[in-house]
């Protein structure tokens, strides 16, 4: 994929900070793509013949990372996919699209790896939230959400890994001069307001 005419835009923040719910939306104001990695693993995990569902279903309850190649080709694969649904729409014209990438890269090795071989992502944006207001968000969501990790042991355990591994990450890139912070303890609405002001200037 080339970065001079397919966005990318990474999504990171900690469990719980509103990833995918700022990405629902920005789905609806700008014809985005959402690919969520977490929800790509969760999908192959219960896909009934995948050689990796007992691995994937393992490493998501410890709260840890998932070997990158699987990811990795798992996002790869969702990608060429949409660029073959989106024809026609006017953002993807011409070989041109917008993918927003959520809950990845979470390590600093399958970061290196997709700028590298999958496609140069123009922005993160990093939805910073407390942990008090995470964990309660998650709770909350673990009474209906059915997710094996939406419990206080699996919490604390995410916790720990995105504070080790992915904080590095967002470092790397607020370094190069990428990385737009947006603090998402406030409502939705508010949060998106800001993440539509972050966005938009990658997308003229
Ligand atoms: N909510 C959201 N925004 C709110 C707001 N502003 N005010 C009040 N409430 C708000 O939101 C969480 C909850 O909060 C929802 O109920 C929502 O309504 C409410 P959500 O938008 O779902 O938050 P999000 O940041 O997406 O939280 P999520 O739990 O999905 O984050 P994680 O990063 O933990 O989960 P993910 O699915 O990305 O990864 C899960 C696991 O998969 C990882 O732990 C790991 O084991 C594995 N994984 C890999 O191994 N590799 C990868 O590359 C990716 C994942
Ligand atoms: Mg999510």
């Amino acid at each position: 994929f080339d970065h001079k005419s397919v966005v990318v835009v990474y999504v990171l923040g900690g469990p719980g900070a509103g990833k995918g719910t700022q990405c629902t939306r920005l789905v609806k104001g700008f014809d985005f793509v959402h690919l969520s990695a977490g929800d790509l693993l969760r999908a192959e995990q219960n896909r009934s013949n995948s050689e990796y569902g007992e691995m994937i279903r393992t490493y998501i309850r410890e709260g840890t990372i998932v070997p990158m190649e699987v990811t990795i080709k798992l996002l790869e694969n969702a990608m060429t996919a949409a660029l073959e649904t989106k024809k026609g729409s006017p953002a993807w014209s011409n070989g041109s699209g917008r993918f927003l990438i959520d809950g990845f890269p979470r390590k600093m090795d399958q970061a290196l790896k997709f700028d590298e071989s999958v496609c140069l992502a123009s922005l993160t944006l990093y939805y910073d939230c407390d942990e008090e207001t995470m964990l309660s968000r998650l709770l909350e969501r673990g009474k209906t959400s059915g997710r094996e990790d939406d419990n206080v042991e699996s919490i604390k355990k995410r916790f720990v890994v995105y504070k080790e591994q992915t904080k590095p990450v967002i470092e790397y890139y607020e370094k190069l001069g990428k990385v737009a912070k947006i603090d998402s303890t406030s409502d939705v609405d508010e949060v998106y307001k800001k993440t539509a002001e972050a966005i938009t200037p990658f997308l003229e």
